[in-house]
């Protein structure tokens, strides 16, 4: 896998927007990396590879970011951690057009604040959207369960929505580096 000094994982369910909205922010091309699973304990098959989006930005002073997509399937959730370490933050992409997406944040978000206290949330496909949920849901949810994560309604496709996101976890980083 290849190491950078920061990084920023991408989560969320397939067809979500984590490969777009990494192509819209690297200045390379976006490769597909493959890692190596360690975790016998849950996966018997040690050969298994997990295939992990890698792109990478460079910030206005020069600062590298590795931008990591994990893998949606629920199968390969034993990676998350793995990913997550040393990130200074995680964006989690939900698409407004899944049946339950609500359920979908909930179960994102319980599971990355295990590895991250960095997190903002990125609602996508609003563009295309037909569904039934309003895109108030969100914001009310969030301040019903006391949660305070940046949250963007954007399109994964164009680069300054996704720099939102990304602006969203540096910003947190240096206030809290500030305060610290
Ligand atoms: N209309 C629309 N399409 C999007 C949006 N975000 C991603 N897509 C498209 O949805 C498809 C799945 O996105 P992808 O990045 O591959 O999802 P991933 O599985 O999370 O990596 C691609 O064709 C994207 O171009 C969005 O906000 N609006
Ligand atoms: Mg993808």
């Amino acid at each position: 896998m290849i190491l950078q000094q920061y990084k920023i994982v991408f989560a969320g369910t397939m067809g979500a927007g984590k490969t777009e909205a990494i192509r819209s922010l690297s200045d390379i091309p976006v490769l597909l990396t493959e890692a190596l699973n360690t975790d016998q304990a849950s996966h018997e098959k040690m050969q298994t590879t997990v295939g992990i989006d890698y792109g990478e930005v460079t910030l206005e002073d020069g600062v590298k970011i590795g931008l990591y997509g994990t893998p949606g399937q629920n199968r390969f959730d034993f990676i998350w951690p793995v990913i997550c370490k040393g990130a200074i933050g995680a964006i989690i992409l939900i698409d407004h057009n899944s049946a339950e997406p609500l359920q979908e944040l909930e179960s994102y978000l319980e599971t990355f604040q295990n590895y991250t206290d960095n997190i903002a949330i990125g609602i996508t496909h609003v563009d295309d959207h037909d569904s039934s949920h309003s895109l108030s849901i969100y914001k009310e949810w969030l301040i019903k369960q006391d949660l305070f994560s940046p949250l963007f309604f954007i399109d994964a496709r164009k680069k300054e929505d996704a720099l939102l996101l990304l602006e969203a976890l540096i910003t947190a980083v240096e206030v809290n580096h500030i305060s610290a």
